[in-house]
């Protein structure tokens, strides 16, 4: 570390050991309040700042970048998607951006597998009516969900999370095929069958999981065509991003019953989502809790300090984003 401790503006109140481990070797502008900073605010505290640790919530768009002060040379993210950042002007700008891999994997894909149970099982009107005391007696034809064995699941997006949760699948009985831009060697299929295009795939879904990033060429990727080639009664589970569906599409879907169901972490434009999600008994939905266990933020918090301290030492930071 250099003599004089770098400057970090900490745009989101981090768990405590994170911050702790802040305190302790940096100068960090920190956030107790977890006020929610307009870009104005943001611009000027960046103005004292050598390194910008973020989180999904702050849009570093290419106007703002632009009006980084010089001395910022490091954005972390403390996130593994990055589509809030645009890294092209990043890279102009010659200011580094890492993201947090690897460390949210697997509670991410357990609530993957939250949404995908929750939906195929109409878990929110079950608990709904438990909770309003409007569960009265026991019922052979109420709250019927769907089986999940020998049904198969696609995944788009066959990177560390769509594997995690094509491991999880398999155990509920689940055959696993895929869409990814690459196809994988044999040891990371597990069997799972590939899928060139994604329209070829479709077809075959019983159930569709999204985990691909959130990139401007992935918006609106499921749409009311692709809907549309999904076998009638099929589930969508999407704890990626909320820009990979259109809401009014997937809405269309779920009342008219081609959709059984939905289970979604994601949502375009959140937290604002599109109101008709509280009112559908078919939906099955979460606030983006995908990486919310202590242990996994903890985590991201660390992976983004590692890349901070490599960055202040001069060697490489481990988890570059481009
Ligand atoms: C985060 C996420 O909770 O890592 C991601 O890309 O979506 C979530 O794990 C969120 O983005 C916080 O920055």
């Amino acid at each position: 570390m250099p003599e004089k401790r770098p400057v970090v503006l900490v745009t989101r109140k981090l768990p405590e050991a994170v911050e702790e481990r802040l305190r302790r070797d940096y100068e960090p502008i920190l956030n107790p309040q977890d006020v929610a900073y307009s870009e104005d605010r943001l611009l000027e505290l960046a103005g004292h700042a050598d390194a910008i640790l973020t989180c999904g919530t702050e849009k570093w768009t290419a106007a703002m970048i632009e009006k980084l002060p010089g001395r910022v040379r490091i954005i972390a993210t403390f996130s593994v998607g990055y589509d809030h950042i645009d890294v092209e002007a990043c890279r102009r700008r010659g200011i580094i951006v890492t993201n947090t891999p690897d460390v949210l994997t697997e509670a991410t894909a357990d609530v993957a597998l939250l949404c995908l149970l929750g939906a195929a099982r109409l878990a929110w009107p079950a608990q709904r009516d438990l909770r309003a005391g409007l569960w009265k007696r026991w019922s052979p034809t109420t709250y019927l969900g769907r089986s999940l064995e020998n049904r198969v699941l696609g995944i788009v997006g066959m990177g560390r999370i769509g594997r995690a949760v094509a491991r999880r699948a398999r155990s509920f009985g689940l055959t696993i095929c895929y869409h990814n831009r690459r196809r994988l060697p044999p040891e990371l299929e597990q069997g799972a069958t590939y899928h060139e295009t994604l329209e070829g795939m479709l077809p075959h879904c019983h159930v569709l999981s999204l985990n691909c990033p959130g990139s401007p060429e992935n918006y609106h990727l499921i749409n009311a065509e692709r809907i549309a080639l999904l076998p009638e009664g099929a589930i969508l589970v999407n704890t990626a991003r909320g820009t990979l569906v259109d809401d009014a599409a997937l809405i269309a879907a779920l009342r008219s019953g081609h959709l059984f169901a939905a289970g979604l972490d994601v949502f375009e434009g959140e937290p604002d989502i599109d109101p008709v999600y509280r009112e559908l008994d078919n939906v099955y939905i979460l606030p983006h809790i995908g990486s919310a266990t202590l242990e996994t933020r903890n985590a991201m918090g660390f992976c983004c300090l590692d890349n901070l301290d490599a960055f202040f030492r001069g060697e490489p930071v481990p988890n570059p984003v481009t």
